[in-house]
């Protein structure tokens, strides 16, 4: 006969069903999240890690970095533009998804807008009947690759600027172009920048209703800007964020291209107080320009270069947003096609498949979801942590805020490097943590040697320490703000 019983525990985490005398199925529930937690654009944003961007206009051709706006379109003149090469190149770098400039500070369109005759139509590349957009759209969605824009709210060609409302209307009418006619978009980049001086034009710009219309016309697209709504700039354009890295920010007080921040340092660490979830994105240009410079070609990032910086950004619970300042001709020059594959060479030999020398580790813990009400299950054992499977994870029980888990090792293969992932969706816990191996005699006395101390965990944390052999390596956490839970822990030993 079956029987079932519901023992409500007073941490109200077991469920226990007894489905007959032998069988004893227990469900524990989950960790509770704690607030602010990602939306579902942010995590699909976040799990993209590596994405690019483009630089490319009037200052392509004209040597500058910032133009004024008052560029003759005759300039623009690709000679073998081809939108496939930049996305053969990104894809081979492990890139997911590129945000091109559609228009920067000059105000030149790259698509043929219906609002200004400052355009590629004017253009004489194609005769006036290309479009960037469409090409790199089209490359996009058949490589596989998603397609973002960047939208300058500064436009120093179109004399509505600084005006109010009716350069308002007019950008939305441009965001209005860019959103509707190349399909899904999964970031919207708004830059903060303003060079206009003292005398310079000064527009107010109605920020919520660009926001209300890129929600409206591609709901599952981030938003970018100096502090969101959806994700934050990193406070450096030279692409790492801090050791300490929240996703979580108090917008308050920082505005977009405000000039007087309370401090770049909050955008670089976030805030663990922090009332929004906006993650940070590292972007910085593989050259020492955004856009494309001939007196650069030998000024390119080495392979080793971008590998440290993709572990400070994306080891720092950030994206990486890498930028290629495609030329002339309209292609990504090779100089810079040699160093980002061979900084996805560095990081596959690092971290590829079959690199990580916990898969599969027997693991231990002081703490497992379920101890308290003396029903330990598999669902969140610390076995979790070393079964390849990014959706499974260890938690503690409610009251935990101090717990360790060991993984054995094998004691012949060095490694250097130690990552930690939490479940984000879950909110970003883990406050303090400590990495370490048995002491050289340790197996007699107990003693532990410290290899690291770190704060974040967040979506991915790369820690380095120095290169260890050891029969087991030893994670504490040290505090957390609610019981801690961790989807993985890997080891690797670099790349030569
Ligand atoms: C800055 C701009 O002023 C640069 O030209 C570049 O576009 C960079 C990504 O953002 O704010």
């Amino acid at each position: 006969m079956k029987r079932m019983s519901i023992i409500t525990l007073a941490l109200g985490v077991a469920l226990v069903m007894h489905l007959g005398t032998n069988q004893e199925v227990v469900v524990i529930a989950p960790p509770a999240p704690i607030l602010p937690l990602p939306s579902a654009r942010q995590l699909a944003w976040q799990e993209m890690e590596f994405t690019g961007f483009i630089h490319f206009g009037p200052n392509t051709f004209t040597d500058k970095e910032w133009g004024h706006g008052d560029e003759p379109a005759e300039v623009f003149d690709p000679s073998a533009l081809d939108a496939t090469q930049w996305v053969r190149v990104m894809k081979d770098a492990g890139i997911k998804g590129v945000v091109i400039t559609a228009k920067h500070h000059d105000g030149f369109c790259n698509w043929p807008t219906k609002l200004s005759a400052h355009s590629v139509a004017s253009s004489p590349w194609k005769a006036g009947r290309g479009d960037v957009l469409r090409e790199l759209s089209d490359a996009c969605h058949a490589g596989g690759l998603k397609f973002g824009v960047y939208l300058s709210p500064w436009d120093r060609n179109n004399p509505q600027y600084g005006t109010g409302e009716s350069y308002n209307e007019y950008f939305r009418a441009q965001l209005r172009e860019v959103l509707s006619n190349y399909g899904p978009i999964f970031e919207v980049w708004f830059d903060g920048a303003c060079g206009e001086g003292a005398n310079g034009k000064r527009q107010v710009y109605d920020f919520p209703s660009f926001h209300a219309l890129v929600r409206e016309l591609q709901p599952n697209a981030v938003m970018f800007s100096d502090v969101g709504p959806d994700i934050r700039w990193v406070g450096n354009e030279q692409g790492w964020a801090g050791e300490t890295c929240w996703s979580m920010l108090t917008a308050l007080g920082h505005g977009i291209g405000n000039d007087n921040p309370p401090s770049t340092k909050s955008l670089n660490e976030g805030d663990e107080a922090g009332e929004s979830w906006i993650p940070a994105e590292c972007d910085v240009s593989i050259r020492p320009g955004w856009f494309y410079h001939a007196h650069e070609d030998d000024k390119v990032k080495t392979s080793a270069q971008l590998f440290d910086l993709w572990e400070r950004s994306v080891g720092h619970n950030a994206n990486f947003h890498l930028n290629f300042p495609v030329d002339r001709r309209g292609l990504i020059h090779s100089n810079d096609v040699n160093a980002v594959v061979g900084m996805r060479a560095l990081i596959n030999r690092t971290y590829g498949e079959g690199t990580d020398l916990a898969r599969g580790a027997v693991t231990h813990a002081t703490n497992q979801r379920g101890d308290s009400a003396l029903r330990a299950t598999t669902t969140y054992s610390s076995a979790r942590l070393t079964d390849g499977d990014a959706a499974t994870y260890w938690a503690t029980d409610d009251d935990v805020r101090v717990a360790t888990v060991e993984i054995e090792l094998d004691a012949t293969k060095p490694f250097d490097r130690v990552v930690l992932a939490e479940p984000i969706k879950l909110g970003q816990r883990v406050r303090a943590f400590r990495i370490s191996i048995p002491a050289p005699n340790g197996a007699k006395t107990g003693e532990w040697t410290t290899l690291a101390e770190g704060t974040t965990v967040g979506h991915k944390r790369i820690v380095r320490v120095a290169e260890s052999t050891a029969t087991r390596v030893r994670i504490e956490i040290l505090a957390a703000r609610a019981c801690p839970a961790l989807s993985s822990v890997a080891v690797h030993k670099t790349a030569k």
